[in-house]
């Protein structure tokens, strides 16, 4: 396991500084140990699936259950952490007999379980099944309620009134039935409510996008794609993930193969808006990126454009309640039999092309980014050549567009404009891809391979989409506003305080993948540790089992469930204070604090009492300190001071008492 705080061991000396820091202060300095406000690993559950054994889970504080999906074998595993450090499976409750043979996301609230799954057919509409939280099917809807095709994230709206999936309606080929692109081959995208209100939920409200039929150009030029050929506007969107306004009235829903983010009017039950996210320069300083897979860790400025084409999203809060959204810029691109124009329907055709089969050899612009970064990926569809021509295997690009930014964005969503360009408030630049080359030099940029189970050589994933931020999610803890990163082509967590949104600060990062594991062999055992991280789940203190903030990571590769404990470093302060003065001393006895932060602990205490001949200290572990005083007259008054401090040195909070000598 490798654990990496923020900072390096040069500012470890800066914690003491901590100690005459205000009351309750949070300071962003750490030492480098185990002990600071960041990713502290507690425990691993092993579905021993494997591959696709553990994609996503929720958390059900009521139960102190995880409800796990395993596609592996279509089925929600249900797991007690009421012990974070030792989970272990309560029960599956398996959906094969029901026809499903996928199962893509899972919620739970007020103990009601939505599980989103597929059929065979993943062209076909899929299911939203709903059980307790002992896994047992809800009366008068155990067969399931039909959404969109392949349901692939389903969540409750904050009000807790809807359940909502967005459905991908990924095509299986971009072949012709009949000289056009039949909806049975390429389905719509969608979404869907189901209103929970009731006692048993009923049908769902299924909401497709035909009224932007006539808008894929506009889409298109607004930074958007819309570019499956053949395809309508209503085809093409992939709705991939939700989340929504902190008062239920508008979700936001990326589009992930579209590259942009559409707005859902929960009252109108209408998608008020799409929003295309434009590309990001990797030109610009500070927004680099490693384009070349030769073994070395690397972060330089290339002329290449990074479409952002998000996975996950989550909803942040500004100070003064504005609503922002971040989103994880994977990066995604389509592989599909008549994509570039053959009519075999068996053989794939795939959008990702190394920029050296495809660039503009009369170009020199281009030509010079072939030669630095020739076996980078990169798209010959829109924007790279104009929406509405056929592309073919003979397409050559002038500008290359790339797949995901390596990075998380902070946008400020609109919610009734139509059609529009997003507006970016920040951008993570770089620093995903060099916080992962700094922490994870060994398992830099690459994942695991799922044939033969064992980890790729590092740096193999710079020429595709690098550290891979896929999934992200939101949370508050301590009177702070958290964000965690998870990226699949690292098998990394990234941590940062997002108290500020518009100005997140990278805080932690942890990796609990071991390299000589083996996600195939050893899956049983996962002697790989956690894998390619994709499913992420908040809890906060109030609803988790330790009373500190958890993060419950779900992995794709390996099968596994990692839980993260966000510690309290913020101590209360000491309790029961007594003093009294005599004899040359100043005897102080107190109760420890109440909450002393990360496992029971604090460093110890400081005591500094004032007196008419000045200041005097003690510092030590134990809650009774004695300090001697000099000689003094009868009735001095002495102000004592009695400081808790957390085990990193940051947190601090302190007692006040008076005392007469006698
Ligand atoms: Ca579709
Ligand atoms: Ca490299």
């Amino acid at each position: 396991m490798k654990r990496i705080s923020r900072f390096p061991k040069a500012i470890a000396a800066i914690s003491l500084v901590a100690l005459v820091l205000p009351m309750s202060m949070y300071n962003q300095a750490s030492a480098e140990t185990q002990t600071g406000m960041g990713l502290h690993y507690l425990g691993r559950w092993n579905s021993g699936s494997g591959v696709g054994g553990a994609e996503t889970s929720a958390y059900d504080p009521a139960t102190q259950r995880i409800f796990v999906t395993n596609s592996a074998t279509s089925q929600i595993d249900i797991v007690d952490i009421a012990n974070p450090s030792k989970p272990k499976k309560v029960k599956s409750l398996n959906l094969a007999s029901k026809g499903v043979a996928g199962i893509q996301s899972v919620a739970v609230r007020d103990g009601l379980v939505a599980i989103a799954t597929s059929a065979a057919d993943k062209q076909s509409n899929g299911k939203i099944f709903f059980a307790d939280t002992n896994g047992t099917l809800i009366a008068g809807a155990t067969s399931g309620i039909e959404v969109g095709s392949l349901p692939t994230h389903v969540s409750f709206s904050p009000d807790g009134r809807y359940v909502m999936s967005a459905n991908e309606g990924k095509p299986s080929s971009y072949c012709l039935t009949a000289g056009t692109l039949s909806t049975s081959t390429d389905p719509y995208g969608s979404v869907s409510l189901i209103d929970v209100s009731g006692s048993v939920p009923s049908a769902a409200t299924t909401i497709n996008f035909e009224s932007y039929n006539d808008r894929a150009g506009a889409i298109t030029f607004q930074g958007g794609r819309i570019f499956g050929p053949n395809a309508t506007t209503a085809q093409d969107v992939e709705p991939k993930f939700i989340t929504f306004s902190a008062d239920s009235k508008y979700a936001y829903v990326t589009l992930q193969e579209n590259n942009a983010i559409a707005t859902v009017d929960m009252t109108s039950k209408s998608i008020s808006e799409i929003s295309g996210l434009g590309a990001k320069d990797h030109s610009v300083a500070g927004k680099g990126l490693d384009a070349i897979a030769n073994g070395t860790a690397a972060v330089a400025n290339q002329n290449v454009k990074g479409m952002y084409l998000p996975d996950g999203i989550a909803t942040l809060k500004g100070s003064d309640g504005t609503n922002y959204v971040v989103t994880a810029n994977e990066g995604v691109s389509r592989s599909y039999p008549c994509l570039l124009g053959g009519t075999s329907t068996t053989a794939v055709e795939s959008e990702a092309q190394p920029i050296s089969g495809i660039y503009d050899a009369t170009d020199s612009a281009i030509t010079a980014v072939k030669t630095a970064v020739g076996a980078l990926t990169a798209t010959p569809f829109a924007p790279a050549t104009a929406r509405a021509i056929q592309v073919t295997a003979s397409t050559k690009i002038k500008t290359a567009y790339s797949f995901g930014s390596r990075s998380i964005s902070v946008w400020s969503p609109a919610n009734v404009d139509g059609v529009d360009t997003m507006n970016q408030v920040w951008d993570s630049g770089d620093q995903l891809e060099t916080k992962t080359a700094q922490f994870n030099a060994a398992g830099y940029n690459s994942d695991w391979n799922t044939t033969s189970g064992a980890a790729n050589a590092s740096d193999s994933r710079s020429t595709q989409k690098g550290p891979e931020p896929a999934g992200v999610v939101v949370g508050n803890a301590y009177g702070m506003q958290w964000l965690v990163v998870g990226m699949k082509g690292d098998g990394g967590l990234a941590l940062y305080d997002a108290s500020n949104p518009v100005a997140p600060v990278f805080t932690d990062y942890i990796n609990t993948s071991i390299r000589a594991g083996n996600i195939v062999t050893g899956k049983a055992t996962a002697t790989a540790g956690d894998v390619s991280p994709k499913g992420l789940e908040f809890v906060a203190p109030e609803d988790s089992p330790t009373g500190s903030a958890l993060v419950i990571a779900s992995y794709e590769q390996s099968g596994t469930v990692g839980i993260y404990e966000i510690p309290n470093l913020l101590p209360s302060a000491p309790r029961s204070v007594k003093a009294t003065a005599s004899k040359g001393k100043i005897a102080l006895s107190f109760k420890a604090p109440a909450s002393p932060g990360w496992k029971g602990a604090v460093t110890g205490y400081k005591a500094s009492c004032t007196s008419p001949k000045g200041k005097l200290s003690k510092i030590g572990t134990s809650t009774k300190l004695s300090i001697t005083v000099p000689a003094t007259k009868r009735n001095t008054s002495f102000k004592c001071t009695i400081s808790a401090t957390s085990v990193d040195g940051y947190g601090v909070k302190s007692a006040v008492i008076s005392v007469n000598s006698k």
